[in-house]
């Protein structure tokens, strides 16, 4: 049975993959933060999942991780933790910096000095990109890091630490750059499940108004599902190498907006309202990207369109508000 470690293993992505790497018999272990409320750590993963273990750990604690991968010895490591929130990155950027680009390379020294062996992922991000679009109006593998906020800088910081761990030290590490992914387990500070939650809130009469920041930049979204196969398939292939995760299609902010709305019969210019908070100091205006790579090499698709996507989140949440 391989084992795998997981960072994050309560989030989106870490709860979707862990429950891929049961399905498939892998044992599963990962860590969680410490918190006050402990609803907030098994919110996402079930508690009953068999040869699923879950343990308190951080990314700053690098004498907890070594205790840890000494003790499981895994054949894959997923590094998924990280402060995920790009603007909240402007508000910490500090912390921002030690947990999604440090963080990275305490996991990597912990890595090297325990588990050579193993396999490493590194969830690396379309942020990284910034404002670089290439001709064709694609980023891929070789587009220009140009990021725009603390959290695209931290996270050009552990892209680069490993490649570099890569390539100094023959180490088997793959960085996966996913384009923006979602589904009913995303947070609702992110503006999908905020846009799809507080529509269904409009339309059972709980809430009158939506505020948002900037509606005209554009994202590539893909359903979290399709992107932990992916990940799966980066960090087995037969050279550590990295890829792009993305549909290929975007939208802009606007027009999901509009969607959603529509979908509940409900004309979204009569709610929605602009507050600067919202508003990021620079703005990342336009993602869409190209995976020929990943396409090419493993036969990856999405199995979700952005519709069918966006038609999961509202049913989701037309079943849980009142
Ligand atoms: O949903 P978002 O917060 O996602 P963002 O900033 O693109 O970051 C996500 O995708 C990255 C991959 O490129 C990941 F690395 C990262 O961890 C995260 O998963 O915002 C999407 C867009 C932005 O342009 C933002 O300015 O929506 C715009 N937006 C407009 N109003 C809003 C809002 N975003 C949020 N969160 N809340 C709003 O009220």
């Amino acid at each position: 049975m391989k084992k795998a470690f997981i960072t994050g293993i309560a989030g989106q992505d870490g709860s979707y993959l862990a429950e891929y790497l049961l399905s498939i018999g892998y044992e599963v272990h990962g860590i969680v933060r410490r918190n006050s409320t402990p609803e907030h750590q098994s919110s996402r993963l079930s508690q009953n999942l068999k040869n699923c273990y879950t343990y308190y750990g951080d990314l700053h604690d690098t004498s907890g991780l070594q205790s840890l991968l000494t003790k499981i010895k895994p054949d894959e490591i997923y590094n998924l933790a990280a402060q995920s929130h790009v603007r909240i990155s402007f508000e910490i950027p500090q912390f921002t910096g030690m947990t999604n680009a440090l963080g990275v390379l305490n996991l990597l020294e912990v890595y090297r000095q325990v588990c050579p062996e193993a396999k490493f992922y590194q969830a690396s991000s379309s942020e990284m990109f910034g404002n670089s679009v290439d001709e064709d109006g694609f980023q891929r593998e070789t587009t220009a890091l140009n990021p725009v906020s603390p959290y695209g800088c931290a996270k050009v910081y552990g892209y680069n630490i490993s490649r570099n761990y890569r390539n100094s030290y023959g180490l088997h590490i793959v960085n996966g750059i996913l384009f923006n992914h979602e589904s009913p387990r995303r947070g609702s500070n992110f503006v999908t499940n905020k846009v799809v939650k507080t529509a269904v809130e409009i339309k059972k009469g709980k809430k009158d108004k939506l505020e948002l920041g900037n509606m005209d930049s554009h994202r590539d979204w893909g359903h979290s599902k399709d992107y932990v196969k992916a990940m799966h398939m980066i960090i087995n292939h037969n050279k550590p190498d990295d890829f792009v995760v993305a549909t290929g299609v975007t939208h802009s902010v606007r027009d999901m907006t509009d969607y959603v709305f529509s979908k509940l019969g409900l004309n979204h210019e009569e709610y929605v309202v602009q507050n600067p908070k919202f508003l990021r100091p620079e703005e990342l205006k336009y993602l869409r990207g190209d995976s020929t790579k990943l396409k090419e090499t493993f036969n990856w698709n999405p199995e979700y369109s952005f519709e069918m996507l966006m038609d999961e989140m509202i049913e989701f949440w037309l079943d849980n508000i009142e």
